[in-house]
């Protein structure tokens, strides 16, 4: 190790895996924002707490950076290392620890993968039902540092509801044993909470436990086809107050469907439609699906639904799904600028209406790709850059609308980031979302939490 900072790391844990070869920084330091060019000192790949909290300890002495590191499937570019930080990746702990019967809990190393989760709980009989299409590659950790959201929301809420209790490392090199499992605790400030959502900037996770919650019962899912935007919400309204329980209620548009038929999905309905919904709910017996399609047949008599199919098996059920969760890699090789934003419920229609006024005002050219979770208020915008369009130009066009849909999002009381985190993506407009009070007491916590901001400085906010 010819950088003396890394050979006193080695000295302290000569254990400890530590990766340098350029194709392995190359690798380590990016997500799949693809924005930066990765530039770290190098890799750890720690085994356990002990490591980690020596790392960390270490890296106060040296102030050295550090981003922790899981899945890099993120969007934010919370996971991107460009400026010399050590990348503490956490994939070498990746075991499942402990199951609880009784308590009805997973308690994992933070680098399983989710689908890993799943696959662990349903060996019990239970399920983990946060799920989203990274599902084979996010790691669990990385979950809990964003506050993952994904596609089963509607019934289940985010990652945060299932989280019963961590251990941290926090930025000052302590060992925190947070909530423990417990289902109540009034005993002051709960910071498992605070640390789920925290992008890595006050501890890294190195212990979680998972609540676990009966499979639901079987399910069918519908493809629908929807005549204008403002049918999403009200199939939406309808679909809530006539079906048993929803699962979930995605959409997408036309533009997304063309993206991702050329990809290798398979059409479900012919036509042309400007919107879709996939909708999964319950549908244990008769009389739900009897309930199901009476919806249905009220949607179209209202003119909201144009068309529609209902899966007859679990491989259509899949293809229906892979209508929507394969959008993002459609358009991955176009390197899209994405915008992950939320308005409460009710505000969703008003919202959809400006939003789509300033989008067709200010990207004349680009191709623009909307999707996601509206039965959360949550959508996904991608844009494609024009051939004619240098990405630097194009970057900036969308920086600059994006400070508009902030202001958009900021009157109708939304959010600036749903689902995927700050990171570095979005920094610059986190005052449109959290107010100044609200970021200093943030800046404050994140001060006590880690003093020499050594975790993932730069992310969430502006370094000091
Ligand atoms: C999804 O909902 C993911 O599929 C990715 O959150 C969204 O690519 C995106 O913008
Ligand atoms: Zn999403």
């Amino acid at each position: 190790m010819s950088d003396p900072r890394l050979a006193e790391l080695s000295r302290r844990l000569p254990e400890l895996r530590l990766l340098t070869a350029p194709a392995e920084l190359e690798h380590y330091g990016r997500d799949w924002t693809r924005r930066w060019t990765p530039a770290p000192l190098a890799i750890a790949l720690p085994t356990g707490a002990q490591e980690v909290q020596a790392i960390v300890r270490w890296a106060n002495e040296q102030r050295v950076a550090i981003v922790p590191s899981g899945g890099r499937t993120g969007l934010s570019g919370g996971a991107v290392a460009a400026n010399g930080e050590l990348v503490l990746s956490l994939e070498r702990m990746n075991r499942v620890l402990a199951f609880d019967a009784v308590d009805r809990t997973l308690t994992v190393q933070p680098g399983v993968i989710l689908q890993h989760v799943h696959e662990a709980a349903r060996e019990h009989g239970l399920v983990y039902p946060v799920d989203f299409a990274a599902r084979g590659s996010c790691s669990i950790g990385g979950n809990i540092a964003t506050n993952a959201g994904g596609i089963r929301v509607v019934r289940y809420g985010n990652t945060r509801e299932w989280i019963a209790g961590l251990k941290v490392v926090a930025g000052n090199g302590e060992l925190l044993d947070l909530n423990r499992g417990l289902v109540k605790n009034s005993s002051g400030y709960d910071f498992r909470q605070l640390l789920v959502g925290s992008e890595g900037t006050l501890g890294i996770v190195v212990e979680a436990t998972l609540r676990l919650t009966e499979p639901p019962p079987p399910s069918q899912v519908m493809l629908l086809a929807l005549p204008d935007m403002d049918a999403l919400m009200q199939v939406f309204a309808l679909f809530r107050a006539r079906l048993v329980a929803l699962q979930a209620f995605e959409f997408f548009t036309d533009v997304a469907l063309r993206h991702v038929l050329a990809h290798g999905a398979q059409r479900a309905i012919d036509g042309d439609h400007p919107y879709y919904v996939v909708a999964e709910f319950d549908a244990a017996d008769e009389r739900q699906q009897e309930a199901a399609l009476a919806a249905f047949e009220q949607g179209v008599t209202e003119g909201w639904i144009s068309d529609g199919v209902i899966a007859q098996s679990e491989a259509q059920a899949a293809a229906l799904w892979r209508l929507r969760e394969g959008i993002t890699e459609s358009l991955a090789p176009r390197r899209p600028y994405k915008n992950d934003v939320s308005v409460r419920i009710s505000a969703v229609p008003a919202f959809l209406h400006e939003m789509q006024a300033l989008l067709a005002r200010e990207y004349p050219r680009a191709e623009v790709v909307w999707f996601g979770h509206i039965g959360d208020g949550n959508l996904h915008i991608n844009v494609l850059r024009p051939d004619e369009l240098a990405e630097e130009a194009f970057i900036a066009q969308c920086e600059h609308v994006t400070a508009l849909l902030a202001a958009t999002l900021q009157r109708h009381g939304g959010s600036i980031s749903a689902e995927h985190g700050i990171g570095l993506v979005k920094r610059a407009y986190l005052e449109s979302t959290r107010s100044a009070a609200e970021i200093a007491l943030m800046r404050g916590v994140r001060q006590v939490f880690d003093p020499n901001g050594v975790l993932n400085p730069g992310k969430l906010f502006a370094p000091d």
